[in-house]
């Protein structure tokens, strides 16, 4: 067994649509054979992943009948207790389907906005049933290319009162689950509502059940809005709102790639992993760590399961970097050149008057700060040889 192979307490999941992706794009026909759901179970604990995470649809074919949900059910949970897989993570498919063109919970027709609502909650039953705790709620329909057809406040108004309406049920049934928001700026439409974790962020704190909801950030989708993905998930879990994440790759000004964790910008991926894993002495993130990706289109199955064990291995790799890294003197040395304890005591807890005067009294040199160098050019450096393997 290898420092880099993945084991339970990684908590290492993928989705059904991710390791099961045929291939297909917008230029192009599949070019590997659909995998059923229990046997991407198999596939997944064979690489060693902790769990798996899907949509309705994913397992359940649109349209199938109760009798066939609960076989197709039956048969799944067989696999997971089979291979000691979980199901952390459940979420809806609002965007597959023709009834979703014009949005799911802002679609401009009621009736499309109740289809929306029935099917997350059908959702939420089935993700109950296989024991999910987090809820995803990716809105990739949730916006416009003609936007005359509505006022955007409305689309943001509808988006909150589908969100309160379901965690009001999901309190009713006892189900315990949290809800993570998804956002993306843009893709499939031209312009998504609520584009980053910011705009989440803040659609959050005006819920009526602000506590059960978080976010669930994608790499992919902060680097394709010109955003640093570590920022963001900095503020989220500043806010205790980190409550899922999905990792891949991604090169920025492109569309959404989903590319292999780590097979892209390895210096953000890097500072991502040791934000994660708090290896710079702040608290780390304990939840799920979701790879959203999917592998090259020019990959057959076995290549799939490569690109699988790939996005945990460099996840392990920068691990044990982000450790070397912060446990390195002069890395140290750096970043604590510039402590001083007593004054960093004035700027915490709050105001109060004595703090002012103290402060509009303290001796600041200023121009002796402004010349001083920072010696960030050799910490970069540091970062750079610890990523190539010369250090550490
Ligand atoms: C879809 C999307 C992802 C979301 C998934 C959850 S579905 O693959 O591209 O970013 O996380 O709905
Ligand atoms: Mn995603
Ligand atoms: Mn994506």
């Amino acid at each position: 067994m290898s420092l880099f192979d993945p084991v339970e307490e990684d908590r290492f999941t993928f989705g059904l649509w991710t390791v099961g992706n045929p291939g297909r794009d917008p230029f192009g026909e599949p070019v590997r054979p659909r995998v059923g759901p229990n046997d991407i179970v198999r596939g997944l604990a064979a690489c060693g992943a902790h769990g798996v995470n899907l949509h309705d649809n994913d397992l359940v074919p649109f349209g199938a009948s109760a009798r066939e949900r609960d076989r197709i059910v039956k048969e799944f949970q067989a696999a997971l207790a089979e291979t000691g897989l979980k199901v952390p993570m459940a979420t809806t498919n609002l965007f597959s389907h023709p009834v979703f063109k014009d949005g799911a919970f802002t679609a401009n027709d009621p009736k499309v906005r109740a289809f929306a609502l029935q099917k997350t909650m059908r959702a939420m039953d089935l993700g109950a049933e296989l024991g999910a705790k987090i809820f995803v709620f990716w809105g990739g329909r949730e916006g416009s290319e003609a936007d005359a057809c509505r006022d955007p406040r409305d689309a943001w108004g509808r988006m909150r009162d589908a969100i309160d309406f379901l965690c009001e049920y999901c309190k009713e049934q006892g189900y315990g689950m949290k809800f993570a928001l998804e956002a993306k700026p843009n893709e499939p439409r031209g312009d998504i509502y609520l584009p980053t974790t910011g705009h989440m962020l803040h659609f959050i704190s005006t819920l009526q059940n602000e506590a059960m909801v978080g976010v669930n950030p994608e790499v992919a989708h902060e680097v394709m809005a010109g955003l640093s993905f570590a920022h963001n998930v900095a503020e989220a879990m500043a806010c205790d709102k980190l409550f899922h994440i999905d990792l891949n790759g991604q090169k920025i000004g492109r569309y959404d790639q989903d590319l292999r964790f780590g097979s892209e910008d390895q210096k953000g991926a890097f500072l991502l992993v040791r934000l994660l894993e708090g290896t710079l002495g702040g608290a780390p993130y304990t939840g799920p760590l979701h790879f959203d990706a999917h592998a090259y289109r020019s990959e057959d199955q076995d290549g799939v399961w490569e690109f699988a064990k790939g996005c945990m291995r460099t996840y392990k790799i920068l691990k044990h970097k982000a450790q070397a890294f912060d446990a390195d003197p002069e890395v140290r040395d750096i970043i604590q050149a510039q402590r001083d304890d007593a004054v960093d005591a004035l700027l915490c807890g709050g105001y109060s008057p004595e703090k002012a005067q103290e402060l509009k009294s303290l001796d600041i040199d200023a121009a002796k700060i402004g010349e001083r160098g920072l010696r960030y050019e050799r910490l970069d450096q540091l970062l750079v040889e610890h990523l190539l393997g010369v250090r550490g």
